[in-house]
Formats: C-alpha cells, sequence, structure tokens
C-alpha cells in the first residue's frame, strides 16, 4: 500500500508547506493538493511544497479541464516537474458543476472534456505537437518551447462507471472520492474494463482510494471531527449511493435541508454511525489500519488520508507515523 495526504490550500501555503514537510517526515509518498478557484492556487501551492521537500511525489487532486485551457496546464504541471526535481504527478477529474456555474463555464460534456484533455496534455508532456479537433477542444498545433525530461504520470479522478473506465483506460491511476470497501467492489469492475480496453493488466493501473479521513487517540474525538465532512459527502450522494450504504434517503434530506438552511448543528449532528462509517475512515490508529486492510483487500493500491484528517492535524501524522504506517511494511 502507497500512502498520500490530501491538502487543501484554503489555509495559508505557509501553513500547507508545514504540513507537507511533517507528512514527508512521516513517511507519505504522495502529496495532493485539491483545486479550487476560490482558494490559493493549486501550482503555487505545489511549487513552494516542492520548495522544501525532497521525496514526496506533487499533484493536483484534482485539477480539471475548464477552468484552464489544456495546454496552459500542461505547462503548470511540466513547470512543477521542472522545480521539484521530477516529482510531479497530474491529477485531473471533471469539476464540480456548481462551482464552474458561479464563473459562467457551462459543464459541457464532462467526461469527453476530460479525455481530450489528457490527449492534449500527454502529447504535450512528451515533447509533442499537440493537434486535436475534438467535441469539446480544437488544438491546431500547440507545442511547448522547453523539454519536459520524463513522462508524468496521468491520475483522473472518478467515480461515475464510465469516468472509472476511462481513467484506467487512459490514466495511469485513478483516484476514487470513497472510504468504504463496498464502493471499490463497485468499482473495481468498470477499472477492469478500462484497462481490458487498453490492453493491460490491472496492476498497472494505481488505484487510489481518496478518503475522508480522521484519527486520534480518542476515537469519539476522531469520529467526531470527521462527522462534519460526512454531512457534507451524504447531502452531496445520491440515492443510489445512499441505498447502497443502507442509508435512509429520508435522513440524507434532513442534512441536506439543514445545510441549506445554514444550520450546522443540525446538519452535523444528524449525522449516523452509519454515515461514519460508509463515508469515513475515523477513529483510533487500530480502528483505521483495520479498514485500511479492508480496502487494500478490496484492490486500494494507494490509500490518500483527506480531509478532516484528525482532530489536530500534528497529532493526526504523528499516529500515522509512528503507528498506521508501519503497520503496511
Ligand atoms: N473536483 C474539484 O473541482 N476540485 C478538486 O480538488 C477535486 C478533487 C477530487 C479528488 C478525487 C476525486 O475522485 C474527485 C475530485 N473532484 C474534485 C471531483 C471531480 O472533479 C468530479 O466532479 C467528480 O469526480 C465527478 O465525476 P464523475 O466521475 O462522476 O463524472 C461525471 C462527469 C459523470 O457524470 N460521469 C458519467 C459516468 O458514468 O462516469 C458519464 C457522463 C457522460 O457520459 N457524459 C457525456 C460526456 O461526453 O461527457 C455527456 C453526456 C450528455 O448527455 O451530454
Amino acid at each position: 500500500m502507497k500512502f498520500g495526504i490530501e491538502l487543501l490550500p484554503a489555509t495559508k501555503i505557509e501553513k500547507l508547506v508545514g504540513t507537507a514537510v511533517d507528512a514527508e517526515q512521516r513517511g507519505f509518498e504522495f502529496c495532493w493538493v485539491t483545486d479550487h478557484y476560490n482558494n490559493r492556487n493549486v501550482y503555487v501551492s505545489l511549487g513552494a511544497i516542492a520548495a522544501q521537500t525532497s521525496k514526496l511525489l506533487l499533484g493536483t487532486g484534482v485539477t480539471n479541464p475548464y477552468t484552464s485551457n489544456p495546454c496552459w496546464t500542461a505547462a503548470a504541471i511540466a513547470s512543477i516537474d521542472e522545480v521539484s526535481d521530477g516529482r510531479a504527478v497530474f491529477g485531473i477529474g471533471a469539476g464540480d458543476k456548481a462551482t464552474l456555474a458561479q464563473l459562467g463555464i457551462p459543464w459541457t460534456k464532462p467526461l469527453t472534456a476530460v479525455k481530450e484533455a489528457v490527449q492534449i496534455i500527454r502529447t504535450l508532456l512528451n515533447n509533442e505537437k499537440s493537434k486535436l479537433k475534438g467535441q469539446v477542444f480544437e488544438i491546431s498545433g500547440a507545442k511547448f518551447n522547453f523539454k519536459t525530461k520524463r513522462s508524468i504520470p496521468i491520475y483522473i479522478g472518478a467515480q461515475g462507471p464510465k469516468m472509472l473506465k476511462t481513467a484506467a483506460q487512459y490514466g495511469e491511476g485513478v483516484l476514487i472520492n470513497a472510504s468504504s470497501p463496498k464502493d471499490f467492489d463497485v468499482a473495481l469492475p468498470n477499472i477492469k474494463e478500462g484497462c481490458e480496453a487498453a490492453g493491460k493488466s490491472l496492476s498497472d493501473v494505481d488505484v487510489v482510494g481518496y478518503t475522508c479521513f480522521s484519527v486520534d487517540d480518542d476515537a469519539a474525538a476522531a469520529r467526531k471531527e470527521a462527522s462534519s465532512v460526512v454531512a457534507f459527502i451524504v447531502a452531496g450522494s445520491p440515492p443510489p449511493v445512499l441505498e447502497h450504504h443502507g442509508i435512509a434517503v429520508s435522513d440524507a434530506d434532513k442534512i441536506k435541508d439543514a445545510i441549506a438552511k445554514g444550520d450546522f448543528g443540525t446538519a452535523f449532528g444528524s449525522v449516523t454511525e452509519d454515515m461514519i462509517n460508509a463515508f469515513a475512515v475515523a477513529g483510533k490508529a487500530d480502528d483505521c489500519i483495520d479498514r485500511i486492510k479492508a480496502l487494500e483487500k478490496a484492490g486500494v493500491t494507494q490509500f490518500v488520508v483527506g480531509s478532516p484528517i484528525g482532530v489536530k492535524k500534528k497529532r493526526a501524522l504523528e499516529i500515522f507515523g509512528e503507528s498506521i504506517k508501519p503497520k503496511f511494511g
């Protein structure tokens, strides 16, 4: 099992860099920085982290094909690879419909947009000329003025069946926002289909569990900390996903309504133990180890600790380094 950490540049970049340095020392191999236009910029964050770390692989976790042209994005990740001395990994997903709507950007053909963007970006990163008359992008001969030194692995964020297949077919890795083995049981056949379409084996694809994670010395405190993130996941989950986890749609609606009204006390207070079990990896170190082992059995090859990580991030990373990582060779 490989381990990664998700960082949100909602906090000062200086603080983000501190957490990344800590994560590197605690044995994480990947650092994924999220991309939302209303947070600090993902590439500036990755560049700052690159300057203070030496081993961590640094990725966009994830960018999208819409807020910047794929050629611009390709140059941005190539620049991160240069300043980090070959440590960049590139993560892209469809982006968030509601956020893009705020920017006046229509979410046109998201699956096609990701596919075409990956094609354009890979060509440029291979120091070749990109020419594509696609359904979303029309690139009439783009080429870098500089050379990249190596091929940067491409990871695709995916939830839906078609995107999962596409991710396995066109990418070196698939980033799945899920914390329960049940979700990977559903995802894996699609990933295998994508591998078959590309003539590669499942072991060629890094299957990443991008989880809601919370560890603490006090299990109840860790689970309570996770409940605020779980509330938003439950509110945003479609009925089939809720039903798959045995969660009543009416219970989820209660949380959704409370969030819409800004009544976060009710929303977070309505999160049940079953919801936490379905949408988070939370508890003491041993609880988390058991769940990570179950995820490994279900096919996960990289485990990413995502928000909230713990009650106190610093202590959570200590627990990870001292008690969790050593259990995975
Ligand atoms: N989104 C962000 O904006 N920022 C982040 O930092 C971020 C991180 C992140 C990390 C992991 C992860 O898994 C997702 C993450 N996301 C982040 C969310 C991501 O950007 C996507 O919103 C999310 O992954 C949802 O994508 P999805 O896999 O569910 O794909 C959507 C587009 C979908 O509907 N897929 C369908 C499917 O079956 O997979 C296919 C839809 C389809 O076929 N569309 C057709 C097409 O050509 O695009 C068009 C159909 C038509 O009617 O026109």
